[in-house]
């Protein structure tokens, strides 16, 4: 039987920043026959709402937490099942942003989250005078240590009248292929190195094979990276 790929794709941020209605605007957009809840009826989160949609051959789970300070401790408690992270901005609220910079920041410098792509969606856009992009990832630029080789992208978005949206979620998609490559590559690796150390070869044989799954895999990357950008702004990291 034909079953989709699942992954789980977190949605974070702080409080107010428009993580639920991204969430409604999302199912609204991606379900069919989907009669959400009036947006403007969604209060703060308390606990977890979770969303589920297919796009083309993925079905991805959404888990959408609270962020306000004292939930925000729970947000490492969903890292290790997580295959990505949308991370929300309320870009109208320049004087909550360090804030915001620093629950990302912590976010990001957790080990079960290495290697998980992350998509900043710099939400609000419809509100005059509010940080555009390039504000937002000047004032994020150095994470970029923290963020290391992970794809991260910065999107605008409008979550209440489902601008962007869209387009959030097609990189969500792509980002995660990226990432369920990047596994098979270190699981493959790993397997050859084993059976290469069993059987105490005296020339390294998975040399050639490695080189050979490394070029097809840097081929397939190189080719889903040049989709990515061509769709995207520039990523933090160049
Ligand atoms: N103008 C504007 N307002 C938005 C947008 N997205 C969300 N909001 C508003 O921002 C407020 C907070 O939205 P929520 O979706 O509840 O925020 P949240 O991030 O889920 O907040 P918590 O659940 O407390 O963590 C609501 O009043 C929304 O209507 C947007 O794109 N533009
Ligand atoms: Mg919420």
């Amino acid at each position: 039987m034909f079953q989709k790929d699942e992954y789980c794709i977190l949605i974070l941020g702080l409080d107010n920043a428009g993580k639920t209605t991204f969430l409604e605007q999302t199912k609204t957009k991606f379900s069919k026959n989907y009669k959400g809840m009036s947006l403007s009826k969604i209060t703060t989160t308390v606990g977890l709402n979770i969303g589920t949609i297919d796009v083309g051959k993925a079905r991805l789970m959404f888990w959408d937490l609270g962020g306000q300070e004292e939930l925000q401790s729970l947000w490492d408690k969903y890292y290790a099942e997580s295959h990505g992270v949308i991370y929300v901005i309320d870009s109208t609220d320049e004087g909550r942003l360090s804030e915001s910079k620093e629950a990302f920041e912590k976010m990001i410098s957790s080990e079960a989250l290495e290697g998980v792509p992350l998509l900043v969606l710099a939400n609000k856009q419809d509100v005059p005078d509010c940080m555009s992009v390039p504000d937002i990832k000047t004032a994020f630029s150095d994470c970029a240590p923290k963020i290391g080789k992970r794809d991260c992208l910065v999107q605008p978005c409008t979550a209440l009248t489902g601008d962007g949206v869209n387009e959030a979620q097609y990189q969500s998609q792509e980002a995660l292929v990226l990432k369920q490559l990047a596994q098979k590559r270190k699981h493959m690796q790993e397997v050859l190195h084993k059976a290469h150390e069993e059987n105490n070869f005296s020339e390294k044989p998975e040399g050639k094979l490695i080189q050979k799954m490394e070029g097809n895999w840097e081929a397939h990357l190189s080719a889903l990276k040049q989709r990515l950008h061509e769709k995207a702004s520039p990523p933090i990291l160049g």
